[in-house]
């Protein structure tokens, strides 16, 4: 990884398009087509990479085990099924040497999803020509004496699209009739959290979206409650459960949520005395509700920008399952993964509601057990606080592909003021230590960039990280632990103290 000269190399990319970026995030009265044209260079490189893939008579695809990758997967993989090209597809947690290992030496072309632009040399290395290579991913790039060919949307400035919405317009410029496969793409973008700092997705991910809409298979809701699990959650749970916003009263408290709700008298059990789920109460009661919930944040003291967001549904799923929404379906992909099941979830993307969902929901139910129980270790052991940092260590209590997950959880129940950092012994190498960073949006606002802290910081102790602002991870060695905390601790607080500096 080169990660300083990657970092520099965005910021300039994204330098050059402050107007364009603007106006995507503003405006949603573009198409897609049209957006795609103001925006030549993907477009062309979407065009370039579905040119190469169709002259081909086998594809290896080689993706990521998590939504997005699994998500973005399926969708290539079906395209190019549907083109009667032979496909085969690999898995792999992260691009690494080890892992390079199962890409195998055959003639097919090797497709990267959702990674490949930042492991461009270690590609090189492992012995891949420029016309065996192609790449449809969303990470920073990383500088190579190889020209790869690549659709990748970040550096023609579009931040909030995921590999899965990259490989979606790959598969429509294939066929056109691929736009069937908009709600996978919507998953993608969702999972990868395109949709969170902005309260909805937007830019091409968003007209994916109206796409998926346009034929059926989506239902968007606008001013939605921006809450997790609105179709598997009892609502006075899934109120509980969230906190963001916090809301007094209702957040962290299943109890004080029920009791609210009640004092609405709107139904909240079906004719069985089951609990709704947010997404079968009907539009009456969800706007009384909303309105209840706007008056009791503001009454503390709070803001509502964050309480309502655009909804991706899919009402072609059963109702009252994780399907049926973007951020749950994302989530049992996200379980797959993680129990290193992939392919699980891709059955289940090309269509599968017999054996893979019934895995898949088992997965599920052992994915938040895990995590529940990684969330009380963390708040039971506590977490140690510095001056811009707090953070643990679980040893090797619980598996390395949750750790980032239960941080996230933590979060809202620590420090809201710092972002965390969780490290976990690597099983298979206990001479390496694993890190998860998590942050707020409220953070990022204040300038931190956990992305640039990641891979900054492990490169200075001979490691590798990477991610997104919100979001990320490295592999540092394990006797630079105490010394890669202080760093990182003094890289955020530089950022705190240049965004003050820019605002003067
Ligand atoms: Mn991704």
């Amino acid at each position: 990884m080169v990660p300083e000269d990657g970092a520099r190399w965005l910021i300039q990319e994204e330098g050059t398009f402050p107007v364009l970026k603007r106006n995507l995030q503003e405006t949603n009265l573009f198409s897609l087509d049209l957006l795609m044209n103001t925006v030549m260079g993907l477009s062309e490189d979407v065009r370039a990479v579905a040119q190469e893939l169709i002259e081909q008579e086998s594809v290896t695809i080689i993706s990521h085990i998590d939504a997005d990758g699994i998500s973005g997967e399926a969708i290539l993989s079906q395209a190019l099924s549907r083109a009667e090209i032979r496909v085969t597809s690999v898995f792999v947690r992260q691009l690494e040497p080890l892992t390079m290992r199962q890409v195998p030496r055959d003639e097919s072309l090797k497709l990267f999803c959702d990674l490949g632009a930042g492991q461009q040399n270690l590609i090189k290395e492992h012995g891949l020509s420029g016309d065996e290579v192609a790449i449809v991913d969303h990470h920073v790039s990383q500088p190579c004496d190889q020209d790869y060919l690549q659709a990748n949307c970040l550096p023609y400035g579009h931040t909030k699209l995921s590999a899965a919405g990259v490989a979606y317009l790959v598969a429509k410029e294939i066929d056109s009739g691929n736009t069937d496969l908009a709600p996978l793409a919507v998953v993608g973008n969702v999972g990868d959290m395109m949709a969170r700092e902005d309260c909805g997705l937007i830019g091409p991910a968003k007209e994916i979206a109206y796409e998926g809409a346009a034929h059926g298979s989506v239902e968007i809701r606008k001013h939605d409650l921006n809450c997790y699990g609105i179709s598997t959650r009892p609502l006075h749970v899934c109120l509980s459960y969230n906190d963001d916003p916090f809301i007094p009263g209702i957040s962290n408290n299943p109890g004080g949520a029920l009791r609210f709700l009640k004092n609405l008298g709107v139904p909240l059990q079906d004719s069985l005395q089951r609990w709704l789920v947010w997404d079968e109460i009907p539009y009456e009661d969800r706007r009384v509700i909303s309105s209840a919930l706007a008056q009791q944040l503001l009454a503390n003291g709070g803001t509502i920008a964050r309480l309502f967001c655009e909804s991706y549904l899919f009402p072609g799923e059963r109702e009252r399952t994780p399907l049926r929404n973007a951020q749950e379906y994302a989530t049992l992909l996200n379980a797959c993964g993680r129990w290193s099941r992939p392919r699980v979830g891709g059955n289940i993307c090309r269509g599968d509601r017999g054996a893979a969902y019934r895995e898949a929901e088992h997965m599920l139910t052992n994915h938040r057990a895990i995590i529940r129980e990684l969330l009380q270790f963390i708040l039971d052991s506590g977490v140690t606080d510095i001056s811009h940092l707090q953070y643990i260590h679980v040893g090797n209590r619980f598996p390395d592909t949750i750790v980032g997950i239960g941080a996230g959880m933590a979060l809202s129940k620590l420090n809201r003021e710092k972002p965390i950092l969780i490290m976990v012994e690597q099983p298979e190498d206990p001479s390496l230590t694993k890190v998860s960073l998590r942050a707020t949006e409220q953070m990022l606002s204040r300038g931190m960039d956990l992305q640039e802290v990641a891979t900054m910081a492990s490169e200075k102790f001979g490691g590798a990280g990477g991610g997104h602002r919100i979001a990320a991870g490295a592999f540092i060695p394990r006797e630079s632990e105490q010394e890669f905390i202080r760093h990182v601790n003094e890289l955020l607080a530089g950022q705190c103290a240049n965004k003050g500096a820019g605002h003067r």
